[in-house]
């Protein structure tokens, strides 16, 4: 797992995308590496995962565009599908996930913030879909999840017009949750992280399961995805104990994962 590094700080998982040299491009191993690593994650520890790049300049350049540029259509596909299955695998993680975005977001970089539940930058993050400038369309969810973040129309400008954004503008358009000076983007991002970890571990879960299950469904089934994770929490000691202490005006004795 040498192209990724995995920390662990109490409740906290920190991946950390690792190839400086290529400003943190994804190439195959790259791609292999994060599958081992969240395949590795002990949930019944970790309540919250953050990712970042490791350097100041970038959080993930994109694909790997030497990698990519002999590719035949045969491997261009299998790449594709290999990228999108282990985002697929960090979105639909059982526990949240924060983007750390420490500089260029850009293609398969964007694709991998917003494969994230959250996403805060540093001030100096760009953030944009190339694809087209180099000929090819995004290829690790790009078309799809930005459209679902900032709506179509801005969504179709990114990837027909290929013009990076800077961290102003990611906020602006609600791309990003907030904006920190470079040095507080770790500890403000730890901070979030924390916060959710001291929450009741299996009613975020609940919460991230509703929410991913329900914004893809119709309004309806989407509701009824709610009442089934809102009551199973009434199987757990977490909703005893949370509403007796607040009942009995103390602070809850600690949550259980
Ligand atoms: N792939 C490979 N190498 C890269 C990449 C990349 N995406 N980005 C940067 N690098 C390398 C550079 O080649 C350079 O290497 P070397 O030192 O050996 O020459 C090193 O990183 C440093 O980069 P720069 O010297 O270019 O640094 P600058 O600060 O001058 O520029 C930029 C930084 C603006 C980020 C610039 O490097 C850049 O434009 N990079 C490419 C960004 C891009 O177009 N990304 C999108 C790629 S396409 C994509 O992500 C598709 C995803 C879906 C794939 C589906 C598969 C089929």
């Amino acid at each position: 797992m040498g192209f990724v590094k995995y920390e662990q700080d109490g409740f906290i998982g920190v991946i950390t995308i690792n190839r400086p040299e290529a400003l943190n491009a994804l190439n195959t191993e790259v791609i292999q590496d994060l599958d081992a690593v969240l395949d590795s994650i002990d949930l019944g520890t970790t309540r919250v995962l953050v990712v970042t790049g490791a350097g100041e300049k970038s959080f993930v350049a994109g694909a790997d565009i030497a990698a990519m540029s002999t590719m035949t259509v045969q491997e261009a596909r299998e790449f594709s599908k290999a990228g999108n299955d282990v985002f697929r695998k960090l979105e639909t993680l059982p526990i949240p996930s924060i983007a750390a975005v420490n500089g260029f977001a850009l293609g398969g970089g964007n694709e991998l913030a917003m494969s994230c539940d959250i996403r805060y930058c540093s001030e100096n993050a760009m953030f944009g879909q190339p694809e087209v400038g180099l000929g090819i369309t995004p290829g690790f969810g790009g078309t799809q999840r930005l459209a679902r973040l900032i709506g179509t129309g801005k969504a179709k400008e990114m990837v027909y017009a290929a013009v990076n954004i800077k961290a102003d503008e990611a906020y602006r358009i609600g791309l990003v949750n907030g904006v920190c000076a470079k040095e507080e983007l770790m500890p403000t991002v730890m901070k979030l992280a924390k916060k959710i970890a001291s929450n009741a571990p299996i009613a975020v879960r609940n919460s991230k399961e509703s929410l991913t299950d329900g914004y893809l469904s119709d309004l309806d089934h989407a509701i009824s995805i709610e009442e089934k994770y809102f009551s199973e929490c009434f199987e757990t000691e977490d909703q005893k104990e949370g509403m007796k202490a607040f009942l009995e005006k103390r602070k809850v004795d600690g949550f259980k994962n």
